[in-house]
């Protein structure tokens, strides 16, 4: 049977940070697919991904666990003829939801070796009350504090303790017999995502076949949070400084940027990722595509953000 794992978690948490130092480390020898779902329509952590695995399939646009599945579905369909990967991740974008990701895989008789779902321990306080993050806890058997690099012994504690109640409030029940799907899960915790090797040897698999359709679980999902991105495509001519001081300045409203632009004044282009007001940037040698930035968040006017001379 092929496995497969689920990575979930709020925008900008370090899902694609756990991919890139796990998966690396761990399947080095594997036939390893990854299938990145980016919130809005142009992706960058496929770009990113791409970069180190050749088999990445892309879906943007919308989330794969509502308007996306039957794409979804599709495009697993696609990779497992054409690729046959002995396993296949799947990172789901900030806004989803895991549990009918889950469900799709099922369906498509994969067995799932484990429902990831990354938390980020500095914002955690930032994003905890939208409905999204607590089903995304709810629907996982494997919770991750991550970016615990930026937080003192105290906030662990307390983050560690929302979680578990949040785990036990919102954990996903079959409807039908009012049980819950994960019986167990296990918590981790660590820095840039990186995982045990045990995390993937199957010992969180999820048996039990759930023979259910999504309309037999319940969430919230679409109707309470509501966000929205907005594409920015810049001139290749700017400074990196201009850019720099645009991304030090960014409303409340902004909750994620991400984007790969190139500048006069630095030879590569450079990846940018600025999640709850930490930014950061890396080089991206072998990008050749334009230079664009990702807005997410809500309310986003992005003429208003980019005052470029
Ligand atoms: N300090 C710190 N930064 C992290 C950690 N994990 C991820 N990041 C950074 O957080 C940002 C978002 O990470 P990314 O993996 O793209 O998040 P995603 O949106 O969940 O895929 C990037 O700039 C990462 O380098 C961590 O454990 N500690
Ligand atoms: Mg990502």
């Amino acid at each position: 049977m092929i496995s497969s794992f689920i990575i979930t978690g709020f925008l900008g948490v370090g899902k694609t940070t756990l991919l890139l130092n796990t998966v690396k480390e761990y399947f080095k020898d594997r036939k390893i697919a990854i299938i990145v779902n980016e919130f809005g329509e142009v992706g960058v952590d496929g770009k990113v991904l791409k970069n180190v695995y050749s088999q990445v399939l892309e879906i943007s646009e919308g989330c794969i666990c509502c308007k996306l599945s039957q794409e979804f579905e599709k495009g697993v369909i696609e990779i497992l003829q054409n690729y046959n990967p002995e396993i296949i991740f799947v990172e789901t974008s900030g806004t989803s939801e895991p549990f009918p990701i889950f469900l799709s895989l099922q369906n498509l008789g994969m067995s799932v070796d484990g429902v990831i779902c990354v938390i980020d321990t500095k914002n955690f306080d930032t994003y905890k009350e939208h409905s999204t993050a607590k089903y995304q806890i709810g629907g996982s058997n494997i919770l991750v504090l991550n970016k615990i690099d930026l937080v003192d012994e105290n906030t662990l504690k307390k983050v560690e303790e929302e979680v578990k109640q949040i785990k036990e409030k919102y954990n996903v029940k079959n409807v039908l017999t009012g049980q819950p799907i994960f019986k167990t899960y296990a918590l981790y915790k660590t820095e840039f995502g990186k995982l045990p090797k045990e995390v993937f040897d199957g010992a969180y698999r999820i048996d039990e076949i759930i023979k259910i359709g999504n309309e037999g679980y319940e969430s919230g999902h679409i109707i309470q949070d509501s966000f929205s991105e907005k594409i920015v495509y810049l001139p290749e001519d700017i400074e990196f400084k201009e850019i720099d001081r645009m991304l030090s300045n960014l409303p409340k409203n902004v909750y994620r940027v991400k984007g790969i632009v190139k500048t006069k004044d630095i030879p590569s282009p450079i990846l940018i990722n600025y999640s709850f007001g930490n930014l950061s940037y890396s080089e991206l040698p072998d990008y050749k595509g334009s230079s664009f930035l990702v807005f997410i968040g809500s309310n986003i006017e992005a003429q208003k953000l980019i005052r470029l001379n």
